[in-house]
Order: C-alpha cells, then structure tokens, then sequence
C-alpha cells in the first residue's frame, strides 16, 4: 500500500494536500508524502471554543453512554489496524510490527476506558456528624489539550483521548509536526465513530496542524483544563509553569534514561532478548528505550559478547520489510544528536561500537544508523543526559549497593528493570530504597509496557501518569460532598457557634 491507498483506506479521502506550508517527510526515504495546511493561531482559538461548548453537553451525558462512543472508537480501530499501523511505518518509521502493536495498544486502552465508563467511583466516607453522609463525586473536568510526541504518533493521544471522553472531556490535539497524518487519520476514524454513535455533541475531538504557536495556545488558554504533553524535558519546563500560572492542570511525560540492571544470578538470555528489544527497538526513539545497562562484573564480558554479536546482526533498513529490526530516526536532527552525543561519549573516555550512518547510498535524505554500544568508565555527562537514538551505555559494577546508587543517579526517572533471580536483589529494588522510577520491573525490560498500569515516571520525566490504574482521577474534578439528613446543624470539630 502506498500512502496515497493507505490515508484512502483510512478514510482521507481528500486525498494529501500538495499546496499546504507544512511538508510531512516520511523518515523511511525522506520523500515528501504530503503538504498540509497549517491552522492559524485564531483557528485554533475558535476551535478550543468549540471543544469547550462541547463540553457544556458532553458532561452532562451519562458516562457508560460516553464509553459507548469509545467503544465505536475501538471497533474503527480493529477494522482499520494494518492501515493505521502501516500509516504509523510511514510517518515515524516504525517497522510494522510495533505500527501494528501501537493501533493494539490503542485498541486496549479503549477497552479499558470501555470498561471505565461504568466506574468511576467515588467514595462514601463516614461522617462526625449525626444524621450526616459524606461521598466524593467525580465530575468532568473541562476540555484536554494534548501535546504528543512523533514517536508514539498515535497511541500516546489515545491513552489520553478514551480516559478523557469517558471521563466527559472533549479533547483538542496537537500532534507533533513531524507526524500530522497520522494524527488526521485518527480523527477520521474518530469520526466514523461519531457518526455511528448519532447524537454527540460537535466538537468532541478537533486536530491543530502546524507548530510550537499552536501548542502554545493550548498551554494559555484558560479554557484548556487539562493539558497533557508528552516530550521533551525541555518542552516541560516551558509548558508546567505557563499552565501553572493560570491554575491550570498540567500532566506531563518527559525525558527517560531508564537504565536495566543485570545482577550476577540472572538469566542472561532472558537479559540479553530484553535489553535488545530495549535499547535498539523502535531505533532507541522510545520514552521507555533502555539507555543505560548497569552490569555486575562478573557476567560484563558474557553479556557484552552477545550483545555484540546480536547488535552486529540486527537487520537495519526499510520497517516495513519483514525481517527488519531498527527502522530509520526520524529526521537528520536525530542524527547529529546522535553523533554529537557518541563524540562526547568518546572524549569522556567511552569505548564505541557501532553507531555508523547505514543505507546513505541507497537512502541520502533518510538516517539509518547502527546502533551503539558505548562502554564507559563511569557514569559521565553524556550518560546522565537523555539522547533520542539507539545508543546503550554500559558500566559496570562490583556490588548492588553500588547499582542502585548509579542507577538512581541521574536526573530523569521514568523506567527502570533488574534482571536477577535473587530475591533479596529484586525486593529491594523495588522497595522505597530502590528504583525511584514511575515504572519498575523485575526479569522483563524496561520499554513497551502494558495499558493497565498507571504511566509516567517522576523526577525531570515531570510526574504524571496516564493510561491504566486511577490515572483517569487526572481528567476529572472531585468534589466533597456532605449531606445532613438531620434537624439539627452540628458544626465539624465539635465548635459551638453562637
Ligand atoms: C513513549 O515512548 O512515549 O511502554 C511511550 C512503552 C509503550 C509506550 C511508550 N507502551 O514503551
């Protein structure tokens, strides 16, 4: 399918733009797929207004009503799975199994919001006071703006999407400029749904096309209550205090440096298919990639071998033929941070192997690297700092103690996994002494984890969890609510008034 038969399929059929100010680069080749036009700042605007008119309605839907619509949501998504995950290939160079896993990660988080829909509880709490009842109500919270990233172009919005419309939200979307398509297709789909589910309200889910200033209105604007943003650190020093400023709701999903650590009991073929799914997957352009492995020395140089060897032979190239491992990254930006980042690697006394431009020949407008294995004497600079590539920094270490402290030892706190099979190991990894990552795993990776847990890491990854568990709390208001049933008015802490 080429991608004029793709967005057909996907049900855009106007068709790619050729007269738009925004070009969109497919990253496998480099060739120009489609010129979009952009809105301006003041569509935007109106746009948010009608999200926020939407909302007067939306809300006042009963929610296992509003999870109907999802529920349509994630019927389009099954029908359309290979065309939107071929779409994903295209747009982010994802190889097409993970374009595919992505739609299914979709598919299940619209389940779940599906199931959500019918439990959104509040609680009943005893009261001080006779003849009083206390609960807590949750009640939607106003319109989502979201804020994704090119690298999970699709599942990232609907992680936030189906917990926001079940939840009562309309939501506005600003996709990453590097991946509109894909972002449009989404809405087409949404689309799709909305006309088989009849009579929402307009206005439930509007696309922004175009850059920064656009996702700077969402970020302002008081009518956006929640803004949701997944990216760079840096974009989130910038977006928390602007949102905080105006009282606004922020949660955000930012760098990684999720580091794997292989203890001298564990299973080393187990570690060595995690840390290979982990650190070179997705070409390293994951939130949750592997990017540092702390390994006990006395198993260094086994694992390292294989490494190697497996690094060496990891079929790099187009994704979407089969038997490809590593697409390309995304733009020449990608690149040259990833060499810029392996120089600063060499000259603070790190070994390298791979990391070489691949396919130039073949490809001149497309970046294809090896990926890197980058040994190094301690946890330097470099290592402390979040690359978007595939480059895995190895050190390694004498006693757990040691790999605990290098491992929590670095400013981001998103992801994290020991391989061991000592319990002692594992437990304390995972104690309050341990990991101080959102996620923390034991004898699997650190990347691609299920929908149902809450999302999110802590530290400079800024602290927000979305997807599974209570994450939804994040898109709804709780009011307290006390009732007297009795003729008497008791104040609370027993205070006699008058
Ligand atoms: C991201 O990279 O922004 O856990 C999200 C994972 C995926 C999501 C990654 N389920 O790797």
């Amino acid at each position: 399918m080429n991608p004029q038969d793709v967005l057909h399929a996907l049900g855009l059929n106007a068709g790619l733009h050729t007269d738009g100010d925004l070009p969109v680069h497919s990253p496998i080749d480099g060739a120009c797929i489609a010129r979009l036009p952009t809105h301006a700042p003041d569509d935007a605007r109106a746009l948010i207004g009608a999200a926020h008119e939407a909302f007067q309605a939306w809300r006042q839907v009963p929610a296992p009503r509003r999870g109907e619509l999802v529920r349509l949501l994630g019927e389009e998504l099954r029908a359309h799975k290979q065309a939107l995950g071929r779409l994903v290939s295209l747009e982010a160079g994802k190889i097409a199994a993970e374009g595919e896993g992505e739609v299914q990660e979709m598919i299940d988080i619209c389940d779940f919001a599906v199931g959500l829909s019918r439990q959104l509880h509040g609680l009943t709490i005893a009261s001080e006071r006779p003849g009083h009842r206390m609960m807590e109500t949750w009640h939607p919270l106003g319109v989502v703006g979201v804020i994704s990233a090119f690298n999970f172009p699709v599942a990232v919005w609907s992680w936030n999407a189906a917990l926001a419309l079940v939840c009562g939200n309309p939501v506005v979307w600003k996709p990453s400029e590097k991946t509109p398509l894909t972002a449009l297709a989404c809405q087409a789909l949404f689309r799709r749904a909305l006309t088989r589910f009849g009579d929402a309200p307009e206005g439930l889910l509007h696309v922004l096309v175009g850059g920064r200033d656009l996702g700077e209105i969402l970020v302002d604007d008081p009518r956006v209550a929640l803004v949701s943003a997944t990216g760079s650190t840096r974009m989130g020093r910038e977006v928390g205090p602007r949102v905080a400023r105006r009282f606004g709701r922020c949660l955000l999903e930012l760098g990684g440096n999720n580091a794997l650590i292989v203890a001298p009991s564990a299973d080393l073929d187990m570690a060595a298919r995690a840390i290979l799914f982990g650190a070179i997957g997705t070409a390293g352009q994951r939130c949750t990639t592997t990017r540092r492995l702390i390994v006990h020395e006395s198993v260094a140089d086994a694992l390292l071998a294989r490494l190697k060897t497996a690094y060496a032979s990891a079929r790099v190239g187009d994704p979407l033929d089969s038997g490809t491992l590593v697409g390309p990254l995304i733009d020449r930006a990608a690149y040259d941070a990833m060499q810029a980042a392996l120089a600063q690697a060499r000259d603070q006394g790190g070994t390298i192997t791979g990391g070489e431009r691949l396919l130039a020949d073949r490809y001149p407008d497309a970046w294809y690297v090896r990926p890197a294995l980058a040994e190094m004497p301690g946890q330097t600079d470099v290592v402390r700092h979040e690359t978007f590539a595939p480059i895995l920094y190895v050190l390694r270490y004498r006693d757990f103690d040691e790999a605990l402290a290098l491992h929590n030892d670095v400013p981001q706190g998103l992801s994290s996994a020991i391989f061991t099979t000592d319990l002692r190991e594992s437990e304390t990894f995972l104690s309050a002494a341990g990991s101080d990552c959102g996620i923390a795993n034991v004898n699997i990776g650190t990347s691609g984890a299920e929908i149902g847990g809450a999302f999110g890491g802590e530290k400079e990854t800024g602290g927000g969890r979305e997807s599974g568990s209570d994450a939804w709390k994040a898109y709804m208001r709780r009011a307290t609510n006390t009732i007297n049933y009795s003729r008497e008015l008791p104040l609370a802490q027993g205070i006699r008034f008058g």
